[in-house]
């Protein structure tokens, strides 16, 4: 981006002069979520020097098995948040119930987090990022999981992820404008590289493992057969891209356009990914950029929790590709 170098800090400084009273407390904890940050992208480009890769041993309370880089990853955000005194509780992929903070008064975040997404990717050196969203509270004290923590994705007061590949890039939006920004290992700084990103309307790419296709929705089925049909007149046939971590696949289709679905299948009957700190995150993130994201029949944003690890099936990123999705799965029902 040319003219003035803008760096994370700056930015926020400039954003908090304009936000109002819930995101005052904003700066503080996305800098402690950048230099958390800063320190993944050195533990994971270095992992294999540190014998950092491989598994933990141990399996998390979604049944996946953890790798050493998992448990690393969630202590590492952990302390950051922790040092802000600013986050009374965490919810994270990588433990059983929420993590209690801090109840004092000034405690009046909640943070919702995947701190290694595409963990299947760790030994073979492929793109992992982390995923936060973050919610308000109304006040201090205990937290009260029906009303601090399920909670639907529209009363997220900012989110974003950190894609850790060639590059390690932040995205986030704090609700008006989706912004990027890169990190200058020189300076070890974060410099805006993407000013307000807009998600283009359509893109010539999908995302998903395609190894379950023969479970999918027929309407879903439909919708792959129409995409992969030849007719350059609507840019079909579409390519298939898959890089088996969402962050990468979501800020491929985010940038250039295209979409991401992780459906229902015999294996994950209500899809794979968890909606606190995996969809409804990324959810506000595209929706801020002129995107969209659904269950396939419901905006992600207006599900309300259930639970804090609860999966929902996922579509997300160009809007006329994920109508065209949410068509064909009403279509044939
Ligand atoms: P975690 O790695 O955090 O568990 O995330 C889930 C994920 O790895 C996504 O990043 C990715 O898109 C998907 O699961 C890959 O699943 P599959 O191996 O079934 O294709």
């Amino acid at each position: 981006m040319k003219g003035r170098r803008i760096t994370l800090e700056r930015h926020l400084r400039d954003e908090a002069g304009r936000a109002r009273s819930p995101a005052a407390g904003l700066p503080p904890l996305m800098t402690a979520l950048a230099g958390a940050a800063k320190t993944l992208a050195r533990q994971v480009r270095r992992a294999a020097l540190s014998g950092s890769l491989g598994y933990s041993g141990d399996v998390n309370v979604t049944g996946d098995s953890q790798k050493k880089l998992d448990v690393t990853a969630n202590e590492t955000v952990l302390d950051a948040v922790a040092s802000t005194g600013l986050v009374a509780a965490v919810v994270s992929e990588e433990l059983k119930g929420a993590k209690a903070l801090s109840d004092r008064e000034e405690a009046r975040y909640i943070l919702c987090t995947d701190p290694l997404d595409g963990s299947s990717n760790t030994d073979i050196n492929g793109s992992v990022g982390t995923i936060f969203g973050i919610y308000p509270r109304a006040g201090g004290g205990p937290v009260d999981e029906g009303h601090d923590l399920l909670r639907r994705g529209s009363e997220q007061i900012a989110a974003g992820y950190v894609m850790y590949g060639p590059g390690t890039v932040l995205v986030y939006t704090a609700g008006d404008g989706v912004f990027g920004f890169t990190l200058d290992e020189d300076s070890d700084e974060f410099v805006l590289t993407h000013d307000r990103i807009r998600c283009p309307s359509r893109g010539h790419y999908y995302s998903a493992n395609l190894g379950h296709l023969k479970e999918w929705h027929p309407g879903i089925r439909r919708c792959i057969e129409h995409l992969t049909e030849r007719d350059p007149a609507t840019g079909r046939p579409y390519s298939l891209r898959y890089v088996g971590s969402l962050v990468a696949d979501l800020h491929r289709s985010l940038i250039e356009g295209g979409f991401y679905f992780y459906p229902a299948d015999g294996g994950h009957t209500n899809g794979k990914l968890r909606l606190l700190y995996e969809c409804a995150p990324l959810a506000l993130v595209v929706e801020k950029a002129g995107g969209r994201a659904s269950t396939g029949t419901q905006r992600i944003l207006e599900v309300r929790a259930e639970s804090i690890h609860q999966r929902v099936p996922l579509v997300i990123g160009s809007a006329l590709e994920v109508e065209l999705y949410e068509t064909f799965m009403r279509r044939e029902p």
